[in-house]
């Protein structure tokens, strides 16, 4: 172990393997070629390593690295410069508790996981010479305020396609540059199972918005049969989501319609289960599917999410909320379960019906309950 009592500290140079521990105030400089331990700093100007299993933590800014591999831990206050990874898929994980105002630069892919804790204002880019592709997640609790982001490859990968849980983009907040237009720039495709860019991804917020300025554009400028093509809004065929703020909108497409009954029984199975159909959606699933609005998912919720499939209002605002028993609007029990029993799934219809008997219980009344129990009767027959 060193310990520099009074920094700061010029350079710190580590020429071979670096296991134990390593704790030092603001230094000018480190460089590091092995990190198998712990290296934490205060502020970093400048920072080489050239392999990380390990961990490094600087608890504020980071100006400049410049890491050859990184499969451990990089974790820091704020990312004011440049970060690249030159060597390898980075597959390790990086840590930005503030924010990110410099620039990410994953030269051979991005395998791991990309985490900010506040705004994005500045770059993050995959690849350089060559296509590369993002594999791993990036997740941001803040805005994407960012004027460029660059994949030079896939947004998801298209060796491992039924994976749910590689290739994604999660943005809390908005997409919302402040001085000028922001693009996430997709040269690849979006591919496989888990893909996804999600603006207000912890489900709906009105302040959180998608400028329509802004753009994911997906496309090779320099490939004439890939040309470039920007969406500028909730895109739920390609996996471009801002969430809807319409309750009982599961698959997020802007309606409340049959179409949701398969993904709301999904969801009320478990959020794995939901999370198999729509990995871009696990954070807006309670959003859309707490249609009495008491915070959780519930088999409470069945009957005002059937009286919004009926009344198809989309709004945050449908009744639902306030008539807990949603009993309003609903059809016929036998109209009801012929709807239902025609578009869901054949491998979920089991799981409906345990979710029918189980509402049957929750009915506050006589009238409601014999209304639950002609629904289960013509499901059942
Ligand atoms: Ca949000
Ligand atoms: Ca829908
Ligand atoms: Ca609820």
């Amino acid at each position: 172990m060193i310990h520099v009592e009074d920094g700061p500290l010029g350079w710190l140079v580590v020429g071979g393997c670096m296991s134990g521990t390593i704790k030092v105030a603001d230094a000018d400089g480190i460089v590091i070629s092995v990190v198998a331990g712990d290296l934490k700093a205060a502020n970093a100007y400048e920072l080489y390593v050239y392999s990380c299993p390990g961990s490094i933590t600087i608890a504020g800014t980071v100006t400049y690295a410049d890491l050859a591999e990184l499969s451990g831990a990089l974790r820091c206050g704020t990312l004011a410069g440049i970060l690249t990874v030159t060597d390898c898929p980075l597959s390790g994980s990086i840590t930005i508790d503030h924010d990110l105002d410099g620039l990410v630069w994953a030269e051979q892919g991005l395998s791991g996981h990309l985490a900010v804790g506040g705004d994005v204002y500045g770059g993050l880019f995959v690849g350089s010479a060559s296509p590369r592709d993002l594999t791993g997640t990036v997740e941001v609790e803040g805005s994407l305020r960012a004027f460029l982001w660059r994949i030079t490859g896939n947004l998801g990968d298209p060796n491992d396609p039924n994976n749910t849980t590689k290739g994604q983009i999660k943005v809390h907040g908005g997409f919302v540059p402040p001085y000028q237009t922001g693009r996430l720039e997709i040269w690849g495709n979006v591919v496989g199972a888990g893909a996804c860019f999600v603006v207000d991804y912890d489900g709906f917020d009105p302040n959180d918005l998608w400028d329509p300025n802004s753009a994911v554009i997906i496309g090779d400028p320099n490939d004439p049969n890939h040309p470039q093509v920007a969406y500028t809004q909730n895109t739920p065929e390609l996996k471009l989501y801002k969430i809807t703020e319409c309750r009982g909108d599961c698959d997020n497409n802007g309606t409340v319609d049959l179409d949701d009954v398969n993904p709301f029984t999904a969801a009320l199975i478990g959020e794995s289960q939901y999370a198999q159909l729509f990995p871009g959606l696990v954070g807006s699933r309670t959003y859309h599917t707490d249609t009495n609005c008491d915070a959780t998912l519930s088999t409470a919720d069945v009957n005002p999410f059937v009286a919004l499939v009926t009344s198809g209002c989309c709004d945050p605002n449908c009744p639902g909320c306030e008539d807990q028993d949603g009993g309003g609007g609903l059809p016929d029990p036998q109209e009801l379960a012929k709807q239902l029993a025609d578009n869901i799934w054949p491998e979920l219809y089991d799981d409906l019906v345990a979710i029918v008997a189980e509402n049957i219980d929750l009915q506050p009344d006589d009238e409601s309950r014999a209304y639950w129990e002609a629904v289960y009767a013509a499901l059942t027959e």
